[in-house]
């Protein structure tokens, strides 16, 4: 009971209430005097360990254990190459945050129907008990494959993070695995077929390589506001483009910067040279009619066309496939559809003017480096694998790969330095599913096949036709630093159907700092130290561009109330398994951790010791490896160094997926194809399920500022800071009556969410757009009034991923 007195004290005393608090009666709250502040303000480096691509440090500063403000990295010259590695707006929220109301506290077991969110508090031992009874009850009478992870990307610990989990269940016989992930689940299958390997879609150029260029070309790319890490992708962006277009107003150089996006987003705001809008959805249109042009304009790079890849046309066609089915072919309206892929033929589709993708494609041929840089938004499409493989098109076409100042298309390849992790072992179990169908396969795991659901199986299960059953359900779930079991996921009202139905999954682990939507779900809820209370040593994540980390995290604040770090958990879970001595090695947490330490030191000989390191914080290096061009190897000599795809060469025609076009089963409308090509869709502008009259707005999602995800949504400042509303433009938002402002009801068949309107000509005409992550608050309730987009959002997965088309929606909009 006295922690819990003191650390209500902490948490008073830092909400700014210490005046109204006694500090030494026993008893709760009398106001008297404030609160005097005893030992002196102590200095800890700690980190955000969202999942923003980036991890960046802050500097906290305490008092008897209670936060008393949080600082960024702004203590040295900031000069671009050695500078500051400040937080955004988020990272300094963070003493909000950890003394959030919501904070969980206690182990509590759930005591109302599921997800009615009522719980008892409950001790410790009896909370691990019940977890490791009931994991292994399941395990025992379905099988291993019977319990599931659901995707967890809310905090990048090196130490004690999901790392333990795994490590812990691969001790014990395994659980179902995934593949794919919410971000980039298409874009990876996009890569692997076109360029042999699924890395090579989020593994492009180095931002640096942005300095060799003259045209910069973002599709749906807004590092402004999804690369906010003061070291990086937003910091290298513009400080890369600024100095060109300087340059270019001093000397007359040629530089250009264009954003396609039917936004315009902080990445524009006047620093772009040009906005082109186009609707959701319909990138691979645009880029056909690009390709249209360079085709019929002689733009195209034949010689580089006919050495370096397959099925451009009738020359490099796998055997036995003719002309007509070739990329040419299909653009010049010589392939099955009989369309030629012209500007006007596009214009109608994306709502772009033909004028202007003429344009586009003289400007993109006529650069020496064009530095393409393809996002994965167009990956949560509804065709999203199409969407990105078109969009690859263009670096292709034009020859402009493995050169300096050009990138394949890809996500950019940050800088990095070693960081070791807990190491997980492997996993006995072989099966797997997409990440994304999870709830399918709470619902009828059992029937999903390898043909038609994408479940992946060990070679001996599978039959003649390669094909096969899961055999099994999800019976448990850990749901650990993720809000995908319900709020991230897609189709809230569905997904909570499903979780209800205690029949159906039979036990819900969640381990959490606060109480989220998902947590809601739980039947036993577990509560983790956060990042402040940790220590740890991590690296600057997977995309915080140029600049490499290491930040040692330390903390003089103790856990809160009865919050226990992930490590310390599974240690007591291995005990009840039998497998302590396996899981710790015989080591203690501060024994991994300086092993960890010295493995850092050992691929970064120049990071200070630990000592040098808990004072200082952060150790820092600009382009550690150098500047980096993407295929530059196989640009040079192809034959040395060629792809992983089955013929070596970048496949434009692909066999691979000729043959899966031809034996998966797939819902009616999904395409895969062994081209790249526009494809309508389901929700998409040109909706195949007809629902534009009852539906007439597109929706699209975006990842605001505001939030990570769902992370920080539980900070006010930040709510304050940064609106949560549909953006609408303004001619739709007058011809129904809607003013900035006024609170409205987006709404389809899926469900309803009750938000403002941002009324802006930010967005296109027939385009509506809401930041993704607001806390579902539909329990219930017909109308989601927090606002969660997924509420609108759909659980049919996209054709060759299976992965989320969350992206895709239609909807209608009216006055609340
Ligand atoms: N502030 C913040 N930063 C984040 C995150 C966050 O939640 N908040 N999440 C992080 C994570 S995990 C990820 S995966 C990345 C996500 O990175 P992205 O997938 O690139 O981010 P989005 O915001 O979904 O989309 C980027 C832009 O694409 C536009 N867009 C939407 N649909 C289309 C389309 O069909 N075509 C074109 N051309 N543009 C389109 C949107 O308007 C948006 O401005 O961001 C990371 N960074
Ligand atoms: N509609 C729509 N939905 C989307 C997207 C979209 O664009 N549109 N984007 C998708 C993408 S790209 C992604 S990556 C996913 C992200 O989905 P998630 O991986 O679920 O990410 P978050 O929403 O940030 O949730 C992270 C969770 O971790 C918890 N957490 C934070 N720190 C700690 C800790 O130290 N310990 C523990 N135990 N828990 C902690 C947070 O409280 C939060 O509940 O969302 C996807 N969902
Ligand atoms: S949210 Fe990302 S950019 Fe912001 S402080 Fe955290 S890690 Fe840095
Ligand atoms: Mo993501």
């Amino acid at each position: 009971m006295q922690l819990e007195r003191r650390d209500f004290l902490k948490m008073s005393a830092a909400l700014g209430a210490a005046a109204a608090v006694t500090g030494c009666s026993p008893e709760v709250a009398k106001p008297v005097a404030p609160l005097k502040p005893t030992g002196p303000e102590t200095l800890n480096w700690s980190s955000c360990l969202v999942n923003c691509g980036s991890n960046c440090p802050v500097r906290v500063f305490s008092r008897d254990g209670i936060i008393t403000r949080i600082e960024t990295d702004f203590y040295q010259k900031d000069e671009y190459g050695h500078h500051q590695v400040r937080a955004c707006l988020r990272g300094r929220s963070l003493r909000q945050r950890v003394y959030a109301p919501d904070r969980l506290k206690y182990p509590m077991r759930r005591v109302g129907p599921r997800g009615s969110g009522q719980f008892e508090r409950i001790s410790w031992e009896e909370a691990l008990d019940l977890v490791a009874g009931e994991l292994g009850r399941l395990r025992e009478t379905y099988g291993p494959e019977s319990t599931h992870f659901t995707y967890n990307s809310g905090a990048g610990y090196s130490f004690s993070g999901k790392q333990c989990l795994y490590r812990l269940m691969n001790l014990t016989g395994g659980y179902l695995g995934t593949y794919g992930d919410y971000s980039w689940a298409q874009l990876y299958k996009a890569a692997h077929y076109t360029w042999g390997d699924a890395n090579l879609g989020w593994r492009g150029s180095s931002n640096s390589e942005m300095k060799n260029s003259d045209l910069v070309l973002l599709v749906g790319h807004n590092p402004s506001e999804i690369r906010m890490s003061g070291s990086g992708e937003s910091y290298d962006y513009l400080n890369i483009i600024q100095a060109k277009q300087k340059e270019r107003a001093e000397k007359g150089t040629t530089f250009k910067t264009i954003i396609i996006d039917p936004r315009y987003t902080d990445s524009a705001l006047g620093k772009e040279d040009q906005w082109v809008p186009i609707r959701p959805g319909t990138d691979a249109a645009l880029m056909e009619a690009l390709a249209y042009e360079f085709i019929t304009n002689g733009w195209h790079n034949q010689a580089f066309l006919d050495k370096y890849t397959v099925g451009f046309d009738e020359k490099t066609m796998p055997e036995g496939v003719g002309y007509e089915e070739s990329y040419k072919a299909h653009i010049l309206g010589d392939g099955p559809d009989g369309l030629k892929k012209t500007p006007e033929w596009a214009a109608p589709i994306t709502g772009i003017d033909a004028a202007t993708i003429r344009q586009l494609a003289k400007d993109l041929a006529s650069a020496k480096a064009p530095f393409i840089h393809v996002a994965a938004s167009l990956s949560r499409q509804a065709a999203g694998e199409n969407n990105l493989r078109a969009a690859h098109m263009l670096p292709i076409i034009l020859g402009q790969v493995g050169l300096p100042g050009t990138n394949n298309g890809g996500l950019c390849t940050g800088a990095s330095l070693f960081a070791p992790s807990m190491p997980t072992g492997n996993n006995p179990v072989q099966k797997k599913i997409s990440f994304f169908t999870f709830t399918q396969a709470i619902q009828d795991g059992k029937n999903m096949t390898v043909l038609k659901d994408g479940v992946v199986l060990p070679e001996s299960e599978l039959d003649s036709n390669g094909d096969g059953k899961l055999g099994t359900d999800i019976k448990a779930i850990i749901n650990y630093a993720g809000n995908a079991l319900i709020n991230q996921h897609a189709e809230t009202k569905k997904t909570e159907q499903i979780l209800a139905d205690t029949s159906k999954c039979e036990f819900i682990l969640v381990i959490d700092n606060w109480m989220t939507p998902s947590a809601q779900f739980a039947d036993i809820v577990l509560p983790d130290v956060s990042w402040l209370e940790s220590e740890d040593l991590v690296n600057q994540a997977y995309a915080a561009g140029d600049t490499g980390t290491l930040i040692q995290m330390s903390t003089a604040v103790g856990p809160m109330f009865e919050c226990r770090p992930v490590y310390e958990m599974c240690v007591e879970l291995a005990k009840r398994w039998g497998v302590e001595e396996q899981f710790t090695e015989g080591k203690t947490a501060d024994q991994w951790r300086a092993e960890f330490y010295a493995k850092a030191q050992e691929a970064t000989p120049e990071l200070p010791n630990k000592d040098v390191m808990l004072k200082q914080g952060i150790f820092r290096k600009y382009l550690p490896n150098g500047s980096y061009i993407v295929l530059e190897d196989f640009r040079k000599d192809p034959e040395a160094n060629p792809l992983k795809t089955p013929s070596g060469k970048i496949e434009i025609y692909s066999s691979q997926l000729a043959h899966k076009a031809a034996t998966w089963v797939l819902k009616d409308g999904d395409v895969i194809s062994a081209l790249p090509k526009y494809v309508p869709t389901w929700d998409g502008y040109q909706d195949l399920e007809n629902k534009q009259a009852e539906f007439p707005l597109q929706l699209t999602g975006y990842h605001t500022k505001g939030r990570a995800h769902s992370s920080y949504h539980n900070v006010p400042w930040l709510r304050e800071a940064v609106e949560d509303a549909v953006w609408m433009n303004p001619i739709d938002a007058e011809s129904r009556g809607i003013k900035a402002g006024d609170m409205v009801i987006v709404y389809n068949k899926r469900g309803q969410i009750e938000v403002p309107a941002k009324v802006t000509p930010r967005i296109m005409p027939g385009v509506t757009a809401l930041g993704q992550g607001a806390w579902y608050k539909g329990f219930g309730h017909k109308v989601d009034k927090g606002g969660c987009l997924n509420t609108l959002t759909s659980q049919r997965t996209t054709p060759l991923s299976k992965g989320n088309g969350q992206h895709t929606n239609r909807v209608e909009i009216k006055k609340a």
